[in-house]
């Protein structure tokens, strides 16, 4: 029988300084939330949640039902638990602050909004910080994401590897399926939006793109951040979401995008950059900040940056 979440948590104790009691129960409860929103997900189409609120988020960005429901269930979860002293969401404009000293929780809670409606894998991302969410991503204490693909799954790292678990819909439990989730060093998939080749900023990123066809690569692009990144960590490669003329910074979010995501590969063994820096070092100055994001396995991202350098 394999490991559940919590029986791991208790485990990793043993190694991981700071997973005391309070902080394995944040993260038992931002694990039973997710189980939650996996449930509606698994029903959306019957329970009148899919489409549109018929509202829009801070970023300008059409909420969708699930949306909405989704970040409900997890800033209930997180206020109920007691542990979290900031809570930050993609939907919520101001950093919901509960006290002065805690866990700092930032989630995205349904990524991949397009992909709702149509049954292609969304998910959830979150990270946790000490006291403060606006921290470098280095500072991390854990980051993850829960994947509702086929299988729903769980993707954690308490800063010391990354582990994977599956949900069992028979017992209602996350089971350690991928105990050492390690990224290739090299790849064969890039993952972009290249309908909106012509709007990138680097020319350097143009090449980049060609040479990878040059050299036989396939093209993935799911266009949820989960499941695009889900791919990359388990099968290596690179996925880019680079700054365009219409979003000069990027599209994804520094907090509850890009930051746990780039925390998650580095501890899997890859890298994470955006363009000019380890995306980890960005000193966050604004809540909902964006970021241009080239993450995965080391060759290809050192290559990119070679190539948006102008030095391949
Ligand atoms: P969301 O959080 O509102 O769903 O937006 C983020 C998503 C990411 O999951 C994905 O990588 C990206 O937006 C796709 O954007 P595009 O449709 O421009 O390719
Ligand atoms: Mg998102």
């Amino acid at each position: 029988m394999a490991l559940t979440f919590s029986a791991y948590l208790f485990q990793e104790r043993e190694k991981v300084s700071w997973l005391n009691d309070e902080a394995i129960l944040l993260l038992g409860e931002i694990a039973s939330a997710t189980k939650e929103i996996a449930g509606k997900v698994r029903k959306a189409g019957l329970l009148g949640i899919l489409g549109s609120a018929g509202k829009f988020n801070v970023q300008g960005e059409e909420v969708q039902k699930l949306d909405e429901l989704a970040n409900e269930i997890l800033i209930e979860s997180l206020k109920n638990c007691g542990k979290a002293c900031q809570i930050t969401s993609e939907e919520v404009e101001e950093c919901l602050v509960v006290s002065e000293s805690g866990y700092a929780v930032a989630f995205d809670p349904l990524d991949g909004s397009s992909n709702i409606d149509v049954n292609v894998s969304i998910g959830t991302i979150f990270s946790v910080h000490k006291d403060s969410v606006m921290k470098r991503g280095r500072e991390l204490l854990a980051a993850g994401y829960v994947i509702y693909g086929p299988s729903t799954m769980l993707v954690v790292s308490l800063g010391n590897g990354v582990s994977a678990f599956t949900l069992d819909p028979e017992s209602g439990n996350y089971l350690l399926s991928h105990p050492e989730v390690k990224l290739p060093e090299k790849g064969k998939i890039y993952s972009i939006n290249e309908a909106n080749r012509e709007k990138w900023l680097s020319k350097g990123l143009r090449e980049f793109i060609d040479y990878l066809k040059g050299e036989k690569y396939t093209l993935r692009y799911v266009g949820s951040m989960v499941a695009d990144v889900h791919r990359t960590l388990f099968k290596g490669g690179i996925f880019i979401y680079p700054a365009d003329k219409k979003n000069t910074s990027g599209k994804l979010r520094l907090l509850y995008e890009a930051s746990p995501m780039a925390f998650l590969v580095e501890q899997a063994g890859g890298l994470a950059s955006t363009g000019e820096a380890d995306i980890l070092d960005v000193v966050p100055s604004e809540l909902h900040q964006r970021v241009p994001v080239i993450l995965g396995s080391k060759w290809e991202v050192n290559k990119c940056l070679e190539f948006i350098k102008g030095e391949a």
